[in-house]
């Protein structure tokens, strides 16, 4: 069913394959490759989450200035082919940025970029390095695009007091009777509330500089080059917006510090892995330190617990609101991703961050 999509992209050649692809939790991603005389090339084809992203096409505006941006600063570094190392958009048959269907539904394709490989788990201490190097740069190569150029597209993203007041109207509606087998969580939460306005209070109080920031960086957006294990670029762009760097500090210490990824099954296994985490931080430095400020790298360990907590908080109250944000592939999946993002603040907390 994806051929009356995947004709209207200008792409050379007949299509061999297109299967589901990826592990992200809001967009539907798919590999597809086409074939003509000189082998199969694969794109990625994305169909975008209109209930998670209330105006596609502004995210698409912005993701394709992020990805020309991308691709300027790197073709004037002497990079011969960008879309070999970062994303880049391919264009429909009339020269857009992306297709809107006749059911209203956004897709949108990329290059493929052959060299790349994920991982939804941090291996070792030099992928995590590497993953922290990865968000570096890309802060660094976006440092010159104005915030003003970006729309705002999911306005309060990393605003934890907005989540935190949205999860406590989940917990007094508890509209799905699934109040009582998460009490232990809502319990968690009212002693931690503090952690809540941290961040924000910081960007709001114009304290630290409002920048450019991928606001998505886990393991899995970082793409890792198979052949020489070195970071290559950011994926999933579409978070991309004004906010602060501590929003992707955080987010990504607490996807690459947990050894056992945050799909864990057993609870018990969940550990904040110290090492990858000094590991982390000096890749991300080794980059960012270029353009960050001293009290920007000062309050980056704050970031962790909050941004810890807020995903926690985002979880649990999806939960409770029937899985309508995060893609669930059981029952009690979003409960249980909770529970391990509080299991993770506590073994930081235990290690003194
Ligand atoms: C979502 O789309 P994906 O899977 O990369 C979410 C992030 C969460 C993450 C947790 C737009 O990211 O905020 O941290 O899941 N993205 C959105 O896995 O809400
Ligand atoms: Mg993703």
């Amino acid at each position: 069913m994806l051929e009356p999509i995947l004709s209207q992209f200008l792409v050379p050649g007949t299509l061999v394959k297109a299967e589901r692809f990826g592990s992200g939790l809001i967009n539907e991603t798919f590999l597809c490759g086409f074939s003509d005389s000189n082998g199969v090339r694969n794109y990625i084809l994305q169909h975008i989450n209109k209930s998670v992203f209330k105006r596609p096409d502004l995210v698409m505006e912005n993701v394709a200035a992020v990805t020309e941006h991308l691709q300027a600063r790197l073709r004037r570094e002497g990079v011969a082919d960008p879309a070999s190392v970062t994303p880049a958009l391919v264009r429909t048959r009339d020269g857009r940025s992306h297709l809107v269907d006749g059911a209203g539904e956004y897709w949108r394709m990329f290059h493929f970029i052959e060299t790349g490989e994920v991982f939804d788990i941090v291996r070792d201490a030099g992928h995590a390095h590497e993953v922290g190097r990865g968000l570096g740069r890309f802060q660094t190569l976006v440092s010159d695009l104005s915030p003003g150029r970006l729309h705002d597209t999911l306005p309060g993203f990393h605003h934890t007091p907005i989540y935190l007041g949205e999860l406590d109207e989940a917990v007094r509606k508890d509209l799905h009777g699934r109040r009582a087998e998460a009490r232990a969580e809502v319990a968690f939460v009212q002693t931690r509330r503090q952690l809540a306005p941290l961040l924000t209070d910081l960007m709001e109080s114009g304290r630290i500089p409002l920048r450019v920031v991928h606001n998505d960086p886990k393991v899995n957006n970082v793409l890792i080059d198979r052949r020489t294990g070195k970071a290559l670029c950011m994926l999933d762009l579409d978070t991309v917006k004004p906010g602060i760097v501590h929003f992707d500090f955080g987010d990504c210490v607490r996807s690459a510090a947990n050894r056992v990824g945050e799909d864990a099954r057993d609870l018990d296994s969940v550990a904040f892995d110290r090492s990858r985490y000094d590991a982390l931080r000096e890749g991300y430095l080794s980059e960012a330190s270029s353009f960050l400020v001293q009290q920007e790298i000062d309050l980056l360990p704050l970031s962790v617990r909050v941004i810890t907590f807020e995903l926690g908080v985002r979880f649990l109250a999806d939960h409770l609101n029937g899985d309508a944000y995060f893609r669930a592939g059981y029952a009690g999946h979003n409960l249980h991703r909770c529970r391990v993002q509080f299991r993770l603040l506590e073994r930081m907390e235990q290690a003194g961050l």
